[in-house]
Protein backbone atom coordinates (compact mmCIF):
# COMPACT_ATOMS: atom_id res chain seq x y z
CA UNK A 1 0.00 0.00 0.00
CA UNK A 2 2.85 2.56 0.74
CA UNK A 3 4.71 1.91 -2.03
CA UNK A 4 1.83 2.35 -4.53
CA UNK A 5 1.36 5.82 -2.80
CA UNK A 6 5.69 6.59 -3.38
CA UNK A 7 4.93 5.13 -6.99
CA UNK A 8 2.04 7.48 -7.50
CA UNK A 9 4.12 10.52 -6.05
CA UNK A 10 7.38 9.97 -7.76
CA UNK A 11 5.29 9.63 -11.07
CA UNK A 12 3.72 13.05 -10.43
CA UNK A 13 7.22 14.37 -9.56
CA UNK A 14 8.75 13.19 -12.42
CA UNK A 15 6.28 14.68 -14.46
CA UNK A 16 6.42 18.03 -12.92
CA UNK A 17 10.37 17.77 -13.11
CA UNK A 18 9.81 17.81 -17.00
CA UNK A 19 7.13 20.36 -17.00
CA UNK A 20 9.63 22.75 -15.82
CA UNK A 21 12.43 21.30 -17.75
CA UNK A 22 10.70 22.07 -20.56
CA UNK A 23 8.79 25.22 -19.41
CA UNK A 24 8.13 28.34 -21.32
CA UNK A 25 9.84 31.50 -19.66
CA UNK A 26 7.90 34.51 -18.76
CA UNK A 27 10.66 37.10 -18.50
CA UNK A 28 10.25 40.46 -15.92
CA UNK A 29 12.58 43.26 -15.54
CA UNK A 30 13.63 44.84 -12.61
CA UNK A 31 14.20 48.68 -13.50
CA UNK A 32 16.43 50.15 -10.81
CA UNK A 33 16.83 53.97 -11.45
CA UNK A 34 18.41 56.29 -8.41
CA UNK A 35 17.85 53.64 -6.36
CA UNK A 36 14.67 52.28 -6.50
CA UNK A 37 12.97 49.55 -8.40
CA UNK A 38 9.99 49.88 -10.76
CA UNK A 39 6.94 47.94 -9.99
CA UNK A 40 3.62 48.09 -11.18
CA UNK A 41 0.33 46.82 -10.62
CA UNK A 42 -1.94 44.40 -12.10
CA UNK A 43 -5.51 45.15 -13.40
CA UNK A 44 -6.46 41.28 -14.72
CA UNK A 45 -7.07 38.68 -13.81
CA UNK A 46 -9.46 39.49 -11.11
CA UNK A 47 -7.85 36.73 -8.87
CA UNK A 48 -4.83 39.30 -9.01
CA UNK A 49 -5.97 42.57 -10.06
CA UNK A 50 -4.37 45.01 -6.96
CA UNK A 51 -1.27 43.18 -6.73
CA UNK A 52 2.08 44.06 -7.82
CA UNK A 53 4.76 42.51 -10.28
CA UNK A 54 7.33 43.11 -12.07
CA UNK A 55 6.92 44.60 -15.95
CA UNK A 56 7.51 41.37 -18.44
CA UNK A 57 5.49 38.46 -20.12
CA UNK A 58 5.76 35.69 -22.06
CA UNK A 59 8.77 34.92 -24.35
CA UNK A 60 7.17 34.32 -28.04
CA UNK A 61 8.69 31.29 -29.42
CA UNK A 62 12.30 32.17 -31.80
CA UNK A 63 12.80 35.47 -29.83
CA UNK A 64 15.00 35.80 -26.91
CA UNK A 65 14.31 36.55 -23.87
CA UNK A 66 15.93 40.37 -24.00
CA UNK A 67 14.06 40.84 -26.75
CA UNK A 68 10.88 40.04 -25.18
CA UNK A 69 11.61 41.74 -22.33
CA UNK A 70 11.98 44.62 -24.21
CA UNK A 71 9.24 44.63 -26.29
CA UNK A 72 6.77 43.97 -23.14
CA UNK A 73 8.50 47.30 -21.43
CA UNK A 74 7.76 49.04 -24.34
CA UNK A 75 3.82 47.52 -24.85
CA UNK A 76 3.10 48.12 -21.08
CA UNK A 77 5.55 50.97 -19.79
CA UNK A 78 5.80 52.74 -23.14
CA UNK A 79 9.55 52.67 -22.63
CA UNK A 80 12.38 51.47 -23.40
CA UNK A 81 14.83 49.35 -21.36
CA UNK A 82 18.70 48.14 -21.47
CA UNK A 83 18.95 44.64 -20.38
CA UNK A 84 21.24 43.51 -17.39
CA UNK A 85 22.08 40.51 -15.81
CA UNK A 86 19.76 37.94 -15.34
CA UNK A 87 18.99 37.60 -11.26
CA UNK A 88 17.78 35.41 -8.70
CA UNK A 89 15.74 31.73 -9.40
CA UNK A 90 13.52 30.74 -12.15
CA UNK A 91 9.95 30.80 -10.49
CA UNK A 92 7.49 28.35 -11.16
CA UNK A 93 4.61 29.58 -12.37
CA UNK A 94 1.28 28.07 -13.17
CA UNK A 95 1.65 24.54 -15.88
CA UNK A 96 4.62 24.64 -17.60
CA UNK A 97 5.97 28.34 -17.38
CA UNK A 98 8.63 29.69 -14.87
CA UNK A 99 9.21 33.48 -14.22
CA UNK A 100 13.14 34.25 -15.09
CA UNK A 101 14.25 38.32 -14.14
CA UNK A 102 16.61 40.74 -15.63
CA UNK A 103 18.03 43.96 -14.00
CA UNK A 104 17.48 46.62 -16.48
CA UNK A 105 17.91 50.33 -16.58
CA UNK A 106 15.90 53.04 -18.63
CA UNK A 107 17.02 54.18 -22.04
CA UNK A 108 14.00 56.13 -23.07
CA UNK A 109 10.64 57.27 -22.10
CA UNK A 110 9.46 57.54 -18.53
CA UNK A 111 7.26 54.57 -18.01
CA UNK A 112 2.96 54.78 -17.54
CA UNK A 113 0.70 51.76 -17.12
CA UNK A 114 -0.82 51.72 -20.12
CA UNK A 115 -2.27 47.97 -19.60
CA UNK A 116 -1.85 48.42 -15.64
CA UNK A 117 -3.44 50.20 -12.64
CA UNK A 118 -0.16 52.20 -11.88
CA UNK A 119 3.20 51.78 -11.49
CA UNK A 120 5.47 52.67 -8.40
CA UNK A 121 9.10 53.27 -7.72
CA UNK A 122 9.80 51.20 -4.63
CA UNK A 123 12.70 51.88 -2.09
CA UNK A 124 14.64 49.00 -0.55
CA UNK A 125 12.50 49.14 2.53
CA UNK A 126 9.19 49.25 1.05
CA UNK A 127 10.00 45.79 -0.89
CA UNK A 128 8.80 43.50 1.78
CA UNK A 129 5.41 45.34 2.59
CA UNK A 130 3.88 45.07 -0.94
CA UNK A 131 1.34 42.82 -2.00
CA UNK A 132 2.80 41.04 -4.74
CA UNK A 133 2.28 38.36 -6.95
CA UNK A 134 2.95 34.85 -5.47
CA UNK A 135 6.18 34.72 -7.95
CA UNK A 136 7.43 38.05 -7.37
CA UNK A 137 7.28 37.78 -3.73
CA UNK A 138 9.88 35.11 -3.58
CA UNK A 139 12.33 37.16 -5.85
CA UNK A 140 11.77 40.20 -2.84
CA UNK A 141 15.16 38.95 -1.87
CA UNK A 142 17.22 38.90 -4.87
CA UNK A 143 15.26 42.06 -5.59
CA UNK A 144 16.89 43.93 -2.01
CA UNK A 145 20.47 42.72 -3.13
CA UNK A 146 19.82 44.27 -6.36
CA UNK A 147 18.72 47.81 -4.46
CA UNK A 148 21.40 47.19 -1.88
N1 LIG B 1 3.76 36.81 -14.26
C1 LIG B 1 4.14 36.91 -12.97
N2 LIG B 1 4.99 37.86 -12.57
C2 LIG B 1 5.51 38.74 -13.47
C3 LIG B 1 5.11 38.64 -14.85
C4 LIG B 1 5.64 39.61 -15.86
C5 LIG B 1 4.24 37.64 -15.20
N3 LIG B 1 6.38 39.68 -13.05
C6 LIG B 1 2.80 35.76 -14.66
C7 LIG B 1 1.40 36.30 -14.83
C8 LIG B 1 0.83 35.47 -15.92
C9 LIG B 1 2.03 35.02 -16.75
O1 LIG B 1 3.17 35.23 -15.92
O2 LIG B 1 0.25 34.29 -15.36
C10 LIG B 1 2.19 35.76 -18.06
O3 LIG B 1 2.37 37.12 -17.83
P1 LIG B 1 1.54 38.27 -18.62
O4 LIG B 1 1.65 37.92 -20.07
O5 LIG B 1 0.14 38.21 -18.09
O6 LIG B 1 2.25 39.54 -18.26
MG1 LIG C 1 2.82 41.39 -18.70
Amino acid sequence: MALRVLEKRSALLARRCEELRTARVVVGAAIVRDGRLLAQQRSYPESHAGQWELPGGRVEPGEKPADALVRECVEELGATIVVGEHIGPDVPLKKDMVLRIFAAELADGEPEALEHNAVRWLTAGELAGLDWLPADRVLVPALQQLLN
